[in-house]
């Protein structure tokens, strides 16, 4: 509890939640990242009201407020295992003027990944977190369709995680949006076997690149086994990214052309390999 709104009546995490109009575990973020004061009493959050006064009244709360918190509707959405609902979000989201892309990067993702927090902090179970996770995948495949592009290919890339590594979600968040932008995405999913890479590399003709998205951080010696098989494929330049990807010192080991710490800097990236292909453009090492 901050000093200055230290009088006055406290509330439950729950009560601040329904105060704000945010979902429970957003105000769970704001304690654990500080942006809220609170104190636990036998084993409960406190939360003293002037404190939620100051937020409401905040520039950034307000702003929140105006722009509506898209990824908290969708959170509370997924999580009570509404599908109807969690697709209406997005389509409202979109109806309100964000592009597809924003609707997978900017809502999308930042729910999954406040879903995965509430599961680390034992705020989710299990079960919901999978149920959450089967529906963000129907709504992955119902919104793929408006990334359809006419007109010529740009490049062909190959996508997927490594062997051991369950995470396909984060390979179809990126894998649309480049299909947006006119790339041939051949989406491999979630744990590909070293020779699975080799074999799908060693098919494709001109290929652009190959990206690796290893999001358990357990997996990282597959990571390095499939980027030596890609090598011995294909001439093509890998990029890993994902989760996973934190260690600088860890990356140097993998055997990599490039690394991409976000979506948008993979994007960037395989614009510029596109950029670098065409005829006469000077090409650029790493
Ligand atoms: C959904 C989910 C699952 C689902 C996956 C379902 C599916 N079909 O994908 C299931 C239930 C299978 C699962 C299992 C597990 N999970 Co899990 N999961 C998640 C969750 C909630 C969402 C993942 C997601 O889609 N994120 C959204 C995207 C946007 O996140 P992103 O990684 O930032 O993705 C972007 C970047 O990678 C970027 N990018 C940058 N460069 C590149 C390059 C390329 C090529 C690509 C494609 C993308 C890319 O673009 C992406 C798109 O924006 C996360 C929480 C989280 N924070 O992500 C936990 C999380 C990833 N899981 C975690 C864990 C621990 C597990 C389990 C070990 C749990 C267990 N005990 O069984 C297992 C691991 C199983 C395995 N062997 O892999 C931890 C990982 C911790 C760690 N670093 O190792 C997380 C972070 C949860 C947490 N907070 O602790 N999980």
């Amino acid at each position: 509890m901050s000093p200055e709104h230290a009088t006055g009546s406290t509330l439950t995490l729950h009560q601040v939640a329904d105060r704000l109009g945010v979902h429970y575990m957003t105000v769970y973020r704001y304690i654990r990242t500080g942006r809220l004061p609170a104190t636990k009493v036998g084993g409960e959050w406190q939360v003293a009201e002037g404190d939620v006064v100051a937020m409401e009244t905040s520039p950034t709360a307000q702003r929140r407020v105006r722009q509506r918190r898209w990824d908290d509707l969708l959170v509370q959405r997924l999580i009570a295992g509404d599908e109807q609902g969690a697709w209406q979000v997005l389509q409202d989201c979109l109806a309100s003027g964000r592009d597809p892309d924003a609707v997978y990067l900017e809502v999308i993702g930042p729910a999954l990944a406040a879903i995965g927090d509430g599961w680390a902090d034992g705020t989710i179970d299990v079960a919901e977190e999978h149920v959450a996770s089967a529906i963000a995948s129907r709504l992955l495949g119902r919104l793929g369709p408006l990334f359809g592009r006419r007109g010529r290919r740009r490049g062909v890339l190959i996508l997927g995680a490594p062997a051991g590594d369950l995470h396909s979600l984060p390979v179809t968040l990126l894998a649309d949006p480049l299909r947006g932008r006119g790339f041939q995405v051949l989406d491999l999913g979630a744990d590909v076997p070293a020779t699975s890479w080799a074999a799908a590399v060693a098919r494709v003709d001109g290929l652009l690149a190959v990206g690796i998205c290893a999001t358990s951080t357990d997996d990282l010696d597959a990571v390095r086994s499939t980027v030596q098989a890609i090598h011995a494929a294909t001439d093509a330049p890998v990029f890993v990214g994902g989760a996973a990807i934190t260690d600088p010192a860890q990356v140097q080991t993998l055997g990599v052309d490039h690394v991409t710490p976000s979506a948008d800097a993979a994007l960037a990236l395989v614009e510029q390999l596109a950029a670098e292909r065409r005829p006469g453009a000077p090409s650029s090492a790493q």
